[in-house]
């Protein structure tokens, strides 16, 4: 990878609503009404306010499909907006899954592009409660972010937040391989 975009990607592990960074991605469920795992750390993390523009956005639009993004504000976060996307659910892997994910991380990158975000943070979305595998997750998230900022300025830095031990290292792995 040329040198540029590697400086772009950063690899970093603990609790994403921490994260100082212009916007954190949340893995949504398609109510957007909030849920469990890194969805509900952040709604507790940024209060009500997340919650407001959430249902203001299911008014006018219904929720947010698998695969597609919305955007709110951050609340009480440290970042000042929040990404809402829909990861798939796993099913076997022959149910688009790929594709899905792929679509989630490209839809938010080209939202926070629409809105000047210049860095933005990144959870493991569909590894948890969808149950997605780590390893495979791990392949479309960077390939994704990698193809989209070599046609675009704008996020000027990613970080991929990562839980668990587990993802850390496959993480390594896949930064290590594009370097
Ligand atoms: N910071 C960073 N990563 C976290 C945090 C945190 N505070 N908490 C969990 N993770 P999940 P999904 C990691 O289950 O699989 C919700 O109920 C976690 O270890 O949060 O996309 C939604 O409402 C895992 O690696 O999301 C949906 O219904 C990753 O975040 C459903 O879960 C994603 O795990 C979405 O499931």
């Amino acid at each position: 990878m040329p040198d540029t975009l590697a400086h772009r990607l950063q690899l970093l592990q603990g609790d994403i609503t921490k994260v100082q960074a212009d916007a954190l991605v949340n893995a949504a469920n398609s109510s957007l009404l909030g849920g469990g795992g890194v969805d509900g750390a952040i709604h507790r993390a940024g209060g009500p306010a997340i919650l407001e523009d959430c249902r203001k956005i299911v008014a006018r639009q219904g929720g947010c499909n698998t695969g597609e993004a919305v955007i709110t504000t951050g609340g009480n976060l440290p970042a000042k907006h929040v990404i809402h996307t829909v990861g798939p659910v796993w099913n076997g892997g022959h149910r688009r899954e790929p594709e899905l994910l792929a679509n989630c991380y490209h839809n938010s990158l080209q939202l926070a592009q629409e809105h000047g975000i210049r860095t933005i943070a990144f959870p493991n979305i569909s590894t948890g409660i969808y149950g997605y595998p780590k390893d495979k997750a791990a392949n479309v998230a960077v390939q994704t972010v990698r193809a989209f900022l070599a046609q675009h300025q704008l996020p000027a830095q990613v970080i991929f937040v990562v839980f668990d031990a587990e993802n850390l290292r496959l993480y390594e792995e896949q930064l290590t391989n594009l370097s």
